[in-house]
């Protein structure tokens, strides 16, 4: 049987192809050698179309393998921003914080925005902020849209970050930690200094795929030889004269 150059992570691939070569060898020793012969020949073309599927599958599964193992899914997250209040300094107890699942260890590539905000006087555009980072608190990286702003009243924004050279990353929960503050407190607490009127955050995140488990592959890939095999045996059989 030919040999696939297989990749270092399709040896059970390959033990695969040789189980199926035993399988289709082991029938022909009956003891009638001649006619045998001539049998194995026919048998030989008639096993060729199975053996052909067989290798495209173990292929098509050697593939998925090897995109399993390096893959990694780019994929926006939208947060809808409308109606959140800019209440109070960063970490105090009456800032409207959330928690969005964007997948277990999931790397932050970008955040774009298009959002409307309000600062109600003498509260300063300039002084609304999002936190973001991951649950833990630790890494937060602080964003002001209207940062050149230091005028009151309403202003929309849009615009991109690109957070590829930060390195951040949410942890194992998969949480993405956002807290609206203020950087200047101007009302009294707990009474809101502006309003992210509308519009939508999105952050552009890369998840890990999931990696087949090596004993669940080598139950699959058993599971599809031991399938060949029997389909090559059966179309022998159904072809022997006597
Ligand atoms: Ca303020």
């Amino acid at each position: 049987m030919k040999v696939l150059p297989m990749t270092s992570s399709s040896s059970t691939a390959a033990a695969a192809l040789a189980f199926f070569s035993f399988q289709a060898a082991g029938s022909g020793q009956d003891g009638r050698r001649d006619r045998d012969t001539a049998r194995d020949i026919r048998n030989e073309r008639s096993c060729a179309p199975a053996r052909r599927a067989l290798r495209l599958a173990v292929w098509s599964l050697a593939a998925a393998m090897g995109l399993g193992a390096a893959g990694a899914q780019a994929t926006p997250v939208a947060v809808d921003v409308s109606g959140v209040q800019s209440m109070d300094l960063l970490g105090d107890a009456g800032n409207t914080v959330w928690w969005i699942d964007v997948g277990a260890h999931a790397v932050l590539n970008r955040l774009s925005w298009s959002i409307t905000l309000e600062a109600f006087s003498p509260s300063l555009l300039a002084e609304m902020q999002l936190s973001f980072g991951a649950s833990s608190g630790l890494d937060q990286v602080s964003f002001t849209p209207g940062g050149g702003d230091f005028l009151s009243g309403t202003s929309r924004y849009t615009g991109m970050l690109d957070l590829g050279g930060l390195g951040l990353s949410v942890g194992a929960d998969g949480l993405l930690r956002l807290e609206f503050s203020e950087a200047f407190k101007d009302f009294a607490p707990g009474v809101a200094d502006g309003r992210w009127l509308g519009g939508t955050l999105t952050f552009d995140v890369t998840r890990a795929t999931a990696v087949p488990e090596p004993a669940s592959l080598a139950l699959s890939l058993a599971g599809l030889a031991a399938m060949a095999g029997l389909g090559a045996v059966r179309r022998r059989a159904s072809r022997r004269p006597d």
